[in-house]
């Protein structure tokens, strides 16, 4: 079929724009509310792709800058309404944010903020510590993780860091309002990314054992059927410790120690605390824990292969919070085990340089963003600047190879393949803060089209912006709640190649790999949501130019 791909939601006036057809048009205009024509072009045919499955013509119109509402239209072929305007993209900025609240877990969620997305209290019991004879642990609050209702630490940690970083990075994000209960501070109130994320913290800080370590993840034994939260009865239990968990807790603790101070003296003091009582136990235990699931359990494992790249992250976070030379030392030497380990590595998690890896799996470039936000010349600080660049420079020329300007090649789509371009997005982002370069700017403006609907499914990955978002994320609550529309701000994990549950497997095996979706609620390799991909496109929006 004749179709326009492009971003659903909007530009800044000053982006580049453009949309991509699949079918051979010369000309293209762009029509604004009242039909007339704003601006009329000649696409560019750019042919096949590694990752498109399409014949692409490109359409370019940056040249509108114009505020208003527009459709891109060629030769009988209407695209999706779109923005363009300096405020296209609060709608979007607030619902990403919200969506956290909505994923409270416990009895956080009310009708005021929730309106009919509320439920009652949930997961309120105590967790038994899985294999040991020691009393129940409240373990309360929090986020739920994903389309189930499982809490795994490494995976908060890293959502949290993300939404930190933003924070660091972009303080004009605390600016944003969405609606949520404010929690009261030293200075009056928290912004409400801040109380948000407390929300996780707090939870977190119950994850920590009194030795230090950390508690890999609470769940129940298996995954819930489809219900509510609050029908999840089933007996809670706390897994293993993992040094994984623990150093990621220490990294994001000393992070956030580092912003609350602004805010709450005595609850920075406590994070600082936590963070140093989790570094004490990596100290005495330098023997990598990792994590595997119990017998018979399906809750997510959240797998590492090794624990220096979670080591060298916690380093650098103390050390660009405390500047002690003994942080610094241990970041160089755990740096230099991941390099090691990777060169002989057979299971690797990440796709590109592993110094710039954001995600729970892989975090070394964690580490590298508090380093570069110390902002000193050493060592360590100049390889993690060039890390950044370097691979910012891979990211721009993958984008070359396709019609879609997308930095991604067809590896890239993996379970959750919309947070790896969002992990590439953050890393040109702060590329582009280190070597300001219009290349790595247009590339970020490539992936977020590429995300709200510039794509060969003509969909957009976030929930309620676009007019053909996805709508049936692999979400319980949704799925269950008699509600037509899922909450607004949901970030899909999208295509992936490996097809990885029964539903995505009616999708033939050979298919392009951006076409390796369905927006089906049962296709959780495909179509579920979690915090941490969420999490990045709350950074990347909050650096965007
Ligand atoms: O790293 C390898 C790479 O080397 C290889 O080339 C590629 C192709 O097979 O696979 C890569 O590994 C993938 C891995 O994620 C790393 O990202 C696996 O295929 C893939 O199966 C694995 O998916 C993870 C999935 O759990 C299954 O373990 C997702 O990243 C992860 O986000 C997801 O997490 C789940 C939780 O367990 C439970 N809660 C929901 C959440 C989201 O679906
Ligand atoms: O709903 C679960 C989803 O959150 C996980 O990402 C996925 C992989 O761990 O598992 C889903 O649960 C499925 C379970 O693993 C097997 N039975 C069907 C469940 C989904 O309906
Ligand atoms: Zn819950």
């Amino acid at each position: 079929m004749n179709k326009i791909f492009m971003n659903q939601v909007g530009y800044l006036p000053g982006s580049v724009k453009r949309a991509v057809l699949n079918f051979p048009a010369e000309d293209f205009r762009v029509v604004d509310e009242n039909g007339d024509t704003a601006y009329e072009g000649k696409t560019r045919h750019f042919g096949n792709d590694d990752i498109s499955g399409e014949d692409t013509y490109v359409a370019d119109f940056t040249i509108l800058s114009e505020a208003g509402s527009y459709r891109l239209e060629a030769g009988d072929v209407k695209g999706p309404e779109f923005k363009v305007g300096y405020a296209c993209f609060d709608k979007l900025k607030r619902d990403i944010c919200k969506c956290f609240y909505y994923l409270r877990c416990g009895d956080a969620l009310a009708r005021r903020y929730a309106g009919e997305y509320y439920h009652e209290p949930c997961h309120m019991s105590k967790a038994t510590v899985y294999g040991e004879d020691v009393e129940p642990v409240d373990v309360t609050g929090g986020w739920h993780d994903a389309g189930d209702y499982g809490r795994y630490s490494t995976a908060g940690a890293v959502a949290v860091a993300h939404l930190l970083y933003a924070v660091r990075f972009f303080p004009n994000i605390l600016d944003l309002e969405f609606d949520i209960p404010k929690e009261k501070c030293d200075n009056g109130q928290l912004p409400d990314l801040l109380a948000e994320v407390k929300v996780e913290l707090d939870f977190l800080m119950k994850m920590q054992r009194e030795n230090g370590s950390v508690w890999h993840k609470v769940t129940t034994f298996n995954h819930a059927d489809f219900i509510m939260p609050e029908d999840d009865k089933n007996e809670l239990f706390l897994f293993p410790v993992s040094s994984l968990a623990t150093a990621d807790i220490a990294a994001v603790f000393a992070l956030a120690s580092g912003i609350y101070k602004d805010y709450d003296k005595a609850y920075a003091d406590k994070l600082m605390e936590r963070a140093l009582l989790a570094y004490d136990w990596l100290r005495e235990n330098p023997k990598e824990v990792l994590f595997r699931n119990a017998e018979g359990s399906n809750t997510g494992e959240y797998p590492e292969a090794e624990d220096y790249s979670n080591r060298y992250w916690a380093a650098c976070s103390l050390y660009e919070t405390t500047s002690e030379g003994c942080y610094y030392q241990d970041a160089m030497e755990q740096k230099a085990k991941l390099e090691a380990f990777n060169k002989v590595a057979t299971m690797k998690l990440y796709q590109g340089d592993v110094m710039t890896c954001l995600g729970w799996g892989d975090d070394g470039g964690l580490g590298g963003l508090s380093l570069i936000l110390k902002k000193e010349d050493n060592a360590l600080t100049l390889a993690a600047r060039e890390s950044f660049v370097n691979e910012a420079k891979r990211l721009v020329a993958n984008g070359e190879k396709n019609g879609f300007n997308l930095c991604m090649e067809r590896k890239d789509f993996i379970w959750g393949s919309n947070m790896e371009l969002l992990k590439y997005m953050m890393v040109l982002t702060v590329a582009n803060l280190i070597n300001k370069d219009e290349a790595f700017e247009d590339a970020i403006v490539a992936g977020l089209d590429y995300l709200l609907g510039c794509n060969s499914m003509d969909v957009s990955y976030v929930t309620g912006n676009g007019e053909k978002a996805f709508k049936n994320p692999h979400l319980r609550p949704t799925a269950v709640d008699d509600i037509e529309e899922p909450w607004p701000g949901l970030v899909s994990g999208g295509p992936n190649i490996g097809l990885q549950d029964e539903k995505a497997q009616t999708i033939p095996k050979d298919s392009a790999a951006m076409k390796c979706y369905l927006d089906d609620v049962a296709c959780y390799s495909l179509n579920e949501i979690t915090i941490y991909w969420n999490s990045p496109l709350v950074f990347v929006m909050a650096g965007l130019k």
